[in-house]
């Protein structure tokens, strides 16, 4: 306990650690007062004068701060706290643009309220119809230092916390004891606990009153720690422990009684997601480690063999890697040719499946060796500069590298002329998509890194160099005089971006570990301490844009690793190396629900099959099945496991043959999902209890969750077992293999013999479905075929649902297909708006949960006509042929 306090006085050499701080210090800081407070309309101002004498924990209190609160709109309270005295660092507006406020909202109507105290200051978030308290600050004193900044609310016992990623939990986190660190890192195995890949500082809070969200916009690294009488008995806490920047808090209202309310309002503020195209949807396969061109050829022949629609082929750097000793932008002459290679993209696309490669963002090392990467960067002068003016070094894959520098005014152009070149359709590889990796960004050096060219011989990284190497702290653009003047970033003077004072909880310890050093500075002035968590999604948008311009108009997939808040608006994302293990397939779910429901990444899958270790038939058989239900659906492997295509082994093979039927018939309704989440935010994948908000069963469930808004999944979650037992909430739904009607009851069933080819799926009544009547090779070949429409009525006996059809390519559509459909009173009207010319007909519509047969079937369209149907007593399903064009308004009447 005295340790911290020590630790000021020993100024910033002494490296406190989080965990020697007993919170009871952190308790009986002064706090602040609030002076000279204005409020007008949505706005209040006031100035925040330190309450008491200084605690200086992690540094100096500072005494003065400014606090700007605005209503942004009904449902939005912004809440800012800065240092008048002292420019510190936000995350940039390039990277997150401020969503716009609404000037004429109404405070006495908002659908949240700010309220606070003067002396102490604290503030309180209140839902206005309930009068219950969101969030506060009452109990606890706000520390503002350079270098540590603290907020703590308490929260209701037992609250229902999600998000906090990205992480390897369970979706709701453990309210008694949980420490969520943001610090982006290279996560191999991806450990429950720690810290990984991307950061997302926002939570959803659930209580049966209503779903709020709480977003802190901030990008330096960060511990977030729920606990459970902590200091008081029955208090349960979440603190936000910052090292840098400002206190930047988003507060949403959420609705009272509909999740995707909040999920929207989040949207508002980091951007919804970007469209992807249609293909993005089919089967990707992967693996690092294909040996050469004939083993990328061979997978590519044995899929269609097997009769495994296989839609994207990927190529990794591979073990002999299809790069020229591990450097980006190249392609290894003797096993990975050019020539055969672009052999190998026609094909594909000749056939109608596409091609992914990866591209890392660090940059081979190599002055002088006529590296074009290299030289037309260094020419640029684009990379990440160390303090004294020379690059900043790291080591990659293919040894010493140095690493882009996002900020650059000149990154653009030294991107997408890269992308143009090495991507270029007439003499490179024309890719599809593009994969980024190792974006945290990700470095094998190990801290200190003062030497990575002894490092690189020692990890054998190539090229092993026989000449001495430079030092690596001397500037290696000695004649040029530019980088000697680059701002030092002013808000950092005197201070430790190396090892600060407090010290959060990443996993490889400290900051600069296994990462480019966090004194680097970027072009703009700011350094990696403050910007290391949002270089991945810096890349991120610099790919999609290299992207764009390769193909201008046309959407692309751009899958990445590290991600920050608002990424989503440009790329999907994978969620790293999980293992192959059954834990694993089961967090996915969780880690997918982050992504999708909470974050706005819905583009999003994890490794299927699982990466590293070895997968076994069953978990394989298993995984294709889960898989089929991401949004973002890849297998990919490790270099050293054994191989694990869906074709190797016959049951396998079987599982995805029968579950991507399943997925494509799906396919539009997936994309429509797409669609809109693209319009409002609505998520693509949802938890339980996102449609059943009150029945408090659903709150931990995490195995289970809806596949668009209707399409219940409950997988076996089990080695080697045929039985799950899954929730079903008091609701009608449909067996989705038999069709025939389930009422859940609000308790658990079991559901035995469920076979390594089939994965439990139940559609939630109230829903019309339009899939597509058959599964198909390529997706090219699915949008020819015909739908099929299916009604799956409440009780009550309505239901309806929309569709959503373009070219599944353009950005900007000239013309587009909106259906909806509406069912009730045994009718079934079918409207829309029928601008892109579908081509297909709607050849049946079955409606489900009927007691018994018609007497007759009329189809209105213009003309009435009685059609013929079938009538399945035994499942209550009635099968119409209906063979409508789809391309204007019908009713179908059942009497
Ligand atoms: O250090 O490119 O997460 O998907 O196969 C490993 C090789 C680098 C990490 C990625 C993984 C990929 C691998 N990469």
């Amino acid at each position: 306990m005295l340790l911290p306090i020590f630790s000021a006085f020993l100024g910033f050499a002494s490296l406190a650690s989080a965990e020697w701080v007993d919170s009871k210090v952190l308790d009986s800081c002064p706090g602040y007062n609030a002076v000279n407070v204005k409020s007008r309309g949505p706005k209040v101002t006031a100035d925040l004068v330190l309450a008491g004498t200084a605690c200086n924990v992690f540094g100096n209190d500072t005494k003065k701060l400014a606090l700007k609160v605005t209503y942004e709109t009904q449902t939005r309270i912004h809440v800012k706290i800065t240092d008048p005295s002292s420019k510190r660092y936000e995350v940039p507006d390039s990277v997150l643009p401020r969503p716009k406020a609404d000037p004429h909202v109404s405070v006495a109507e908002a659908d949240i309220k700010f309220n606070y105290t003067t002396k102490p200051f604290s503030f309180n978030i209140l839902r206005s119809h309930t009068n219950e308290v969101l969030f506060s600050t009452a109990s606890h004193p706000i520390i503002f230092e350079p270098q540590y900044l603290r907020v703590k609310t308490n929260l209701p016992a037992n609250a229902n916390i999600y998000g906090l990623g990205e992480h390897t939990d369970p979706f709701r986190l453990d309210p008694s004891n949980t420490t969520r660190t943001l610090w982006s890192r290279d996560a191999y195995g991806v450990p429950q606990g720690s810290n990984l890949y991307g950061n997302h500082p926002v939570y959803f809070e659930h209580r049966s009153t209503g779903t709020h969200a709480v977003f802190l916009l901030s990008s330096n690294g960060m511990d977030i720690k729920i606990r459970n009488n902590e200091t008081q008995d029955g208090e349960t806490t979440l603190e936000y422990n910052v090292i840098g920047g400002v206190l930047d808090f988003y507060f949403l209202a959420g609705s009272p009684s509909d999740p995707n309310e909040v999920a929207k309002q989040y949207a508002q503020v980091v951007g919804t997601p970007a469209e992807v195209p249609y293909w993005s949807f089919g089967l990707h396969q992967c693996r690092f480690g294909y040996q050469n061109y004939i083993d990328v050829a061979n997978v590519i022949t044995n899929y269609s063999v097997a009769n495994i629609p296989l839609e994207t082929m990927w190529t990794d750097i591979g073990r002999s890697h299809y790069m020229y000793k591990r450097r980006i932008f190249t392609t290894d002459p003797d096993y990975f040719p050019v020539s055969r290679m672009r052999e190998i993209v026609d094909y594909l696309h000749s056939h109608d499946q596409k091609f992914v490669l990866m591209t890392d963002p660090a940059v081979a090392y190599l002055p002088g060796e006529g590296y074009g990467p290299y030289d037309r960067g260094t020419k640029l002068d684009v990379w990440l500069k160390a303090p004294n003016g020379s690059a900043s070094l790291g080591l990659v894959w293919p040894g010493v590298t140095v690493f882009p520098d996002w900020f650059h005014p000149k990154i653009g152009e030294y991107w997408n002329n890269e992308f143009q070149m090495f991507y270029s359709p007439d003499t490179g590889l024309d890719i599809d998509g593009a994969w980024i990796d190792m974006n945290e960004p990700s470095s094998f050096c190990t801290y200190p890194c003062d030497d990575p060219f002894a490092q690189a011989v020692q990890q054998d990284l190539p090229p092993a160099r026989t000449s001495s190497p430079p030092d690596p702290k001397a500037p290696i653009f000695g004649n040029t005089t530019t980088q000697l003047q680059r701002r030092a970033a002013p808000s950092h003077k005197g201070e430790n971006v190396l090892q600060p004072p407090y010290s959060i909880d990443n996993a490889v310890d400290g900051l600069s570990n296994k990462t480019a050093y966090t004194d680097s500075v970027h072009e703009n002035g700011l350094v990696e301490y403050d910007t290391h968590n949002i270089y991945g999604t810096m890349m991120s948008i610099a790919t999609h844009d290299a992207m764009l311009a390769r193909r201008p108009g046309l959407r692309t997939l751009v899958i990445t690793r590290s991600t920050f808040a608002g990424a989503g608006s440009k790329v999907g994302k994978w969620l790293g190396d999980n293992l192959s293990l059954w834990e694993h397939y089961r967090f996915s779910i969780a880690g997918m629900l982050g992504m999708a429901t909470i974050y706005q990444v819905p583009m999003v899958g994890s490794d299927i099959c699982g990466y590293a270790e070895n997968t076994t038939e069953t978990l394989c058989a298993r995984w294709a099945m889960l898989g089929a239900f991401y949004p973002f659906m890849r297998n990919h492997n490790a270099d050293t496991s054994i191989s694990q295509e869906f074709y190797r082994w016959p049951l396998v093979a079987a599982a995805a043959r029968s579950v991507l039927n399943i997925r494509y018939r799906l396919l539009d309704y997936l994309y429509t999902a797409f669609h809109t989440a693209h319009t409002d935010g609505t998520p693509v994948v949802k938890p339980l209890w996102f449609n059943y908000p009150t029945d408090s069963n659903t709150y931990p469930i995490d195995l289970q969750f809806f596949f668009g808004d209707s399409i219940l999944v409950s997988p076996v979650t089990d080695e080697n077992s045929t039985s799950v037992s899954i929730y079903l909430p008091k609701d009608r739904f449909y067996d989705f293999a038999t069709f025939a009607p389930v009422d859940g009851t609000g308790a658990s069933v079991n559901l035995d013999n469920v076979t390594f080819t089939s994965i439990p799926l139940h559609i939630k009544s109230g829903v019309v479905l339009p899939l597509r009547s058959n599964g198909t090779m390529t997706t090219t070949e699915l949008r020819q075929t015909d739908f099929e429409i299916v009604v799956a009525p409440t009780v009550d006996g309505t239901a309806s649902g929309s569709l959503y059809v373009d070219d599944g390519v353009s950005i900007t559509q000239h013309a587009s297909t909106s259906v909806t459909f509406a069912y009730a009173k045994h009718t079934l009207s079918v409207k829309g708006s029928f601008g892109f010319h579908v081509g297909v007909k709607v050849a049946t519509a079955v409606i489900l949960g009927m007691d018994k047969a018609p007497g007759k079937v009329l189809v209105h369209a213009g003309t009435s006509r009685s059609v013929a149907f079938s009538y399945e007593a035994s499942t209550k399903v009635l099968s119409i042929k209906l063979d409508v064009p789809f391309d204007h308004d019908f009713q179908v009447q059942i009497e």
